[in-house]
């Protein structure tokens, strides 16, 4: 599948682009039976391996939710299996050369009615070290459908080609924002999403989201990629492009 040359030109302007359908609705189907009820058996027995961020409540017998879920390919065969299909490195391979190398894989399960706002901020804010550039690019699946009201993500257009902006920073998931955490900005651009979409991004773009409004959880899992050697410590396993080691 990839890209087209419009659609290469989209990305290269705008910092992101909206794949319709890129995922079957069989395997949204599975993923949907593989992270049924996560906050919940999350709570109760982490799957070895994950890293959990909760989301924090003033309520003290409020019900554990979710807010990130690092290493999402370990509860998910299914998102371990797309996280290095043809469907998803064919258009990467185009916006980053064949060499990519996994990032992460994460699941954002926006609790229904409970999930917070994700402020704005650039990925490469987290991510910038001493000898890596921000070529990173994200993949994020729509597990269910996304909109406004439950929360879906918002990109500021062009904002990748104006450099690291200065991010606050805090002890806590999401920690690192632009000054004003969460509010509505005129400038960005809301991404709905049918399941099964993946919007692709780039580590510069100035992204965030709403709370969940709705009654039901908003899943999405972003998958990261690096390309390979690019700040070496952090890049995971490789997978297009010649074979290191
Ligand atoms: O899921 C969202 O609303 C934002 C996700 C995000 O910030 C990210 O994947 O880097």
């Amino acid at each position: 599948m990839g890209i087209t040359s419009e659609e290469k030109h989209f990305y290269e302007t705008n910092g992101y682009l909206l794949k319709k359908g890129l995922v079957s609705s069989e395997d949204i189907a599975h993923i949907l039976v593989e992270i049924e009820d996560i906050h919940n058996r999350m709570a109760e027995k982490p799957t070895d391996g994950v890293g959990i961020s909760w989301e924090v409540y003033d309520a003290p017998n409020h019900p554990p939710r979710i807010k990130q879920l690092m290493h999402s390919e370990l509860v998910s065969p299914t998102l371990n299996r797309l996280l290095r299909s043809d469907a998803v490195l064919d258009v990467l391979s185009t916006m980053m050369g064949p060499e990519i190398s996994l990032y992460h894989s994460k699941l954002l399960p926006k609790a229904g009615g409970d999930g917070t706002a994700i402020p704005w901020h650039q990925d490469y804010a987290y991510w910038k070290n001493d000898n890596n550039k921000p070529v990173m690019i994200n993949c994020q699946l729509a597990i269910s459908a996304a909109d406004l009201k439950n929360g879906c993500i918002q990109f500021v257009p062009g904002s990748h080609k104006w450099g690291l902006q200065e991010h606050e920073r805090k002890q806590q998931t999401f920690g690192v924002f632009l000054p004003g955490h969460y509010q509505e900005r005129e400038d960005a651009v809301a991404v709905e999403m049918e399941p099964g979409d993946a919007v692709f991004f780039n580590a510069l773009i100035i992204h965030g989201s709403a709370p969940n409004h709705s009654e039901n959880d908003r899943l999405m899992n972003t998958f990261a990629y690096n390309v390979t050697g690019n700040g070496t410590t952090q890049s995971r396993e490789m997978l297009r492009g010649k074979q290191v080691g």
